[in-house]
């Protein structure tokens, strides 16, 4: 038998006030599906129910910043679920977002980024998420999580004083982009100025999925020893073929073979101690099928990431009977 494994510590984040669409905060629910316990129970990752965070400020009691809406409500839920994801860690699991729009990366990566000395970071995305307060157009915080968690990106922050608990946490140099497709011309430039490594479709096309793993992993790599890594996984990275269910699909992106290739590598690292997987809007869809098609394509992606590959899984103890 298997030396037993880390658990998943599974947290439910209820986010939706980074964008302006209702239903992400029902991602949770559907997420959490007796397909993906039972694979993580046969890939000895047992999961549990860890934490469950909603966004509770009231509507009146909101603030806005500019045309930016709702940091009070985004920097409460981000500042608990910080705390949530460094206690998982300390405990020994492995804390697993079930999103929630992905405004709750500021709250995820902060408490990954707080529990080692240095990570990685792997954010698989149609969009780059690097707009400011100043940049954005949309005025979404799920569009900016990245702008309030990297050093160099610190002095184009206005000062918010709903966001004072939060310090950034990580070096443009630890984060590699998997799947762009659709940036904001600021964020082009971000991109450009700090070297920021990015592996857009053309560069998934160009290089393959499996020498784009290969050249993440040696980025991610520091005196010889790969980061812990936290992989932060927006369902928009994939084609909408695959998730029609989400606020912002973008056409030509990643086929669900090659989101669980990336997962099955990073699972063959040993070294994943956060993962992120947020988006899912089921109230977004013409039919039934669509809600169903992102949530198979949800479920398997964050099961790849522990071990789940499309030849199947060995049980323990299962044997072929015998007559
Ligand atoms: N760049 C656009 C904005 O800032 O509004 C779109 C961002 C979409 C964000 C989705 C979650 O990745
Ligand atoms: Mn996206
Ligand atoms: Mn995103
Ligand atoms: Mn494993």
């Amino acid at each position: 038998s298997q030396k037993a494994q880390k658990k998943v510590a599974l947290i439910h984040a209820k986010f939706s006030r980074g964008q302006g669409k209702p239903g992400t905060e029902l991602g949770p629910n559907y997420l959490k599906n007796k397909f993906l316990v039972s694979n993580l129970e046969n890939l000895n990752h047992p999961a549990v129910d860890y934490a469950d965070l909603e966004e509770d400020v009231p509507a009146h009691e909101e603030v806005h910043y500019n045309h930016n809406r709702n940091l009070l409500s985004t920097s409460r839920i981000n500042q608990k679920l910080s705390k949530a994801v460094q206690n998982a860690i300390s405990e020994g699991h492995v804390p697993v977002l079930l999103g929630g729009d992905h405004s709750l990366a500021i709250g995820s990566v902060h408490g990954t980024a707080n529990a080692f000395s240095q990570i990685g970071l792997i954010w698989v995305d149609a969009h780059a998420d690097m707009n400011t307060p100043l940049t954005s157009s949309s005025g979404n915080l799920h569009g900016q999580p990245l702008s309030f968690l990297l050093y160099e990106l610190d002095k184009y922050l206005p000062k918010l004083e709903q966001f004072d608990w939060l310090r950034p946490c990580l070096s443009a140099r630890n984060l590699v982009y998997i799947g762009l497709r659709d940036l904001d011309p600021e964020e082009t430039i971000l991109i450009e100025k700090y070297k920021i490594k990015a592996f857009s479709m053309s560069d998934v096309h160009r290089l393959g999925i499996h020498q784009v793993m290969k050249e993440t992993f040696e980025h991610l790599t520091v005196n010889g020893e790969l980061l812990p890594l936290h992989v932060s996984v927006d369902i928009d990275s994939l084609d909408p073929w695959y998730a029609p269910a989400t606020g912002t699909p973008v056409l030509g992106g990643l086929s669900l073979p090659e989101l669980m290739f990336i997962g099955n590598r990073v699972h063959e690292t040993g070294k994943l101690r956060t993962l992120d997987l947020v988006e899912v809007n089921p109230l977004l869809k013409t039919s039934d099928s669509d809600v169903d098609k992102t949530v198979f394509s949800a479920s398997r992606a964050i099961l790849s990431f522990f071990g789940y590959k499309t030849l199947g899984t060995l049980i323990d103890g299962h044997q072929v009977p015998r007559p």
